[in-house]
């Protein structure tokens, strides 16, 4: 089987910021900057996992960076369609796409993409503090960092009850309560989280997309507590640990087939604490995927 490079494409977009900070644009930017301080143990095209223990051959997988997606900064649609085609081009090449973002509306066009190339049934884990089902906004419109779970369901082939939020928390719209009990959408909260180990999590999740073909993983940085991410396009107070996340991520990354993270923000990051997060994801997620 020809090997699977792992392709990293940056989304400079926060166009969907209208309730948050903007300033996610910057994030693809400062993710690959303070990736080098992890790139630069990569020798001779290995690196060792001190954790795992395990050296980590990068002959059997490359990284490849595609570079940014062209933003129209007056046009949604027309920004999401070069998006859509960027990604659907990284998936033409047998690469598994690692999208940078941009504020959380930058998920769907990477959903829809890889809903589309496949023609298979697509899961969806979603690690944010928020829900991301607003379905229209006289505020926000359609298209906002709000809504791109919600556009999702809209696809053919995805189903609530294959839809996984990890680490939901704080207060929500009311009509959440109704549309929640109704939806099938499954939810495991920050709280509950933090009562679970990390292999429950793990298999909820991946219990939730055992009748699909194909699973899309989106990382809202703010899934983590804001102590550990104060970077990002919102504070939610209680949020998770690295350590969860990075624990929890290595039980997905092998059963995944794309992934974007979404929501650094870099103008309120102090001594990049918040990027040094989204990059050390990132590193894992490659390094997780060689040989698969
Ligand atoms: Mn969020």
């Amino acid at each position: 089987m020809k090997k699977r490079n792992f392709g990293i494409l940056g989304f400079p977009w926060d166009g969907g910021a209208s309730l948050g900070r903007p300033g996610a644009r910057y994030a693809p930017k400062a993710i690959r900057e303070t990736a080098q301080w992890l790139q630069n143990r990569i020798q001779d095209q290995k690196v060792y996992n001190v954790e795992k223990r395990q050296l980590i051959d990068f002959k059997e997988q490359q990284i490849v960076d595609y570079g940014d997606i062209d933003i129209v900064a007056y046009s949604t649609e027309a920004t999401f369609k070069n998006a859509e085609n960027r990604v659907l081009d990284i998936l033409r090449d047998n690469a598994f796409p690692f999208i940078l973002g941009g504020d959380h509306s930058i998920s769907y066009p990477g959903i829809k993409a890889l809903h589309d190339h496949t023609g298979g049934r697509i899961g969806i884990i979603q690690f944010d503090a928020h829900l991301d089902l607003v379905d229209d906004s006289p505020v926000q419109g359609k298209f906002s960092q709000s809504s791109q779970m919600r556009r999702a369901l809209e696809l053919e082939r995805i189903k609530p009850h294959n839809i996984v939020q990890i680490g939901v928390r704080s207060y929500n719209y009311p009509w959440y309560a109704e549309y929640l009990k109704e939806s099938g959408i499954v939810q495991i909260t920050a709280r509950e989280v933090h009562g679970m180990t990390h292999e429950e999590v793990i298999k909820r999740a991946l219990d939730a997309c055992k009748d699909v073909d194909y699973i899309y993983l989106t990382f809202d940085i703010d899934v983590l507590d804001p102590a550990f991410a104060p970077g990002s396009g919102a504070n939610e107070p209680g949020g998770l640990t690295p350590v969860q996340c990075f624990s929890i991520l290595d039980g997905l990354y092998p059963h995944i087939h794309a992934m974007d993270i979404a929501e650094v923000n870099p103008l309120y990051d102090h001594q990049d604490v918040t990027t040094s997060m989204a990059a050390r994801v990132l590193f894992d997620c490659a390094t997780a995927r060689v040989g698969i």
